[in-house]
């Protein structure tokens, strides 16, 4: 039997209902995606003697935030509705040093036959008013239970250690002003994602050079 927990067809069987067997799948499937970046990271540094990914931090959001999300949408807390409309319930984020990684990596990925990417949120490209700037994708994979396969939802975002830098103190500041930041932290806010932005830039320029001297050594 497979079960669909990715998209808008989704058959919630009887045996799924509680958080319990939610939590178990999405696990599961963070667990996956997990080992799959993991063996990628080795096999590009076999071949290219270089690692795209710094680190890894894998989550299963917290049932208070899930039930948060849903309110703010205003959907009622069901369990079909977080596997509904929740994307991030299992979400995943791998930080690399350059941009140019971040592609590679979300190429690397789509790759990959048993996943299938549902959406692609592309905020290097196209920032967002906050300056936040990061590569989503939601994707989906088949785990297999003993009884059934069941295709889970998982976030991935992919972003540079700056990038993450600065999301992760925007992320305190806007949760310390409950999301009401004064204008002129807002606006500094601003200004120091654009310096990251050429950070990034200028360090991926820097080490295009250092390859291209490397390699006609
Ligand atoms: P948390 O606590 O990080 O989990 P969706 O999730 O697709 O239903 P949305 O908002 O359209 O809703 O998705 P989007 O834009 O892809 O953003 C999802 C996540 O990206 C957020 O999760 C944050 O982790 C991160 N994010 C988005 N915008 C910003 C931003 O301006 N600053 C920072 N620091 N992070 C951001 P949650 O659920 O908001 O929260």
């Amino acid at each position: 039997m497979e079960l669909d927990l990715s998209g808008n067809d989704i058959k919630i069987s009887d045996d799924i209902n509680s958080w319990e067997e939610v939590n178990l799948l999405y696990n599961a499937a963070l667990k996956q995606i997990q080992t799959k970046i993991e063996i990628l990271n080795e096999e590009f540094q076999e071949v290219h003697r270089y690692n795209p990914i710094e680190h890894v931090k894998a989550r299963v959001k917290v049932p208070e935030s899930i039930v948060k999300k849903l309110k703010r949408n205003g959907y009622e807390s069901t369990i079909e509705n977080m596997v509904r409309y929740v994307n991030d319930i299992a979400g995943i984020r791998i930080i690399c040093s350059f941009t140019s990684d971040i592609y590679r990596i979300a190429e690397m990925i789509s790759n990959q036959e048993d996943i299938r990417v549902l959406t692609v949120k592309d905020y290097i490209m196209n920032p967002k008013q906050s300056g936040y700037r990061s590569y989503h994708m939601i994707v989906s994979l088949p785990v297999y239970l003993s009884d059934r396969i069941v295709n889970v939802k998982v976030e991935i975002q992919i972003r540079t250690v700056a990038m993450d830098f600065w999301a992760s103190l925007e992320h305190k500041i806007q949760y310390k002003f409950e999301g009401k930041a004064p204008a002129h932290i807002n606006s500094e806010l601003h200004e120091c994602a654009v310096m990251v932005a050429n950070l990034d830039a200028r360090m991926l320029s820097l080490n295009e050079e250092i390859i291209s001297v490397s390699t006609e050594k």
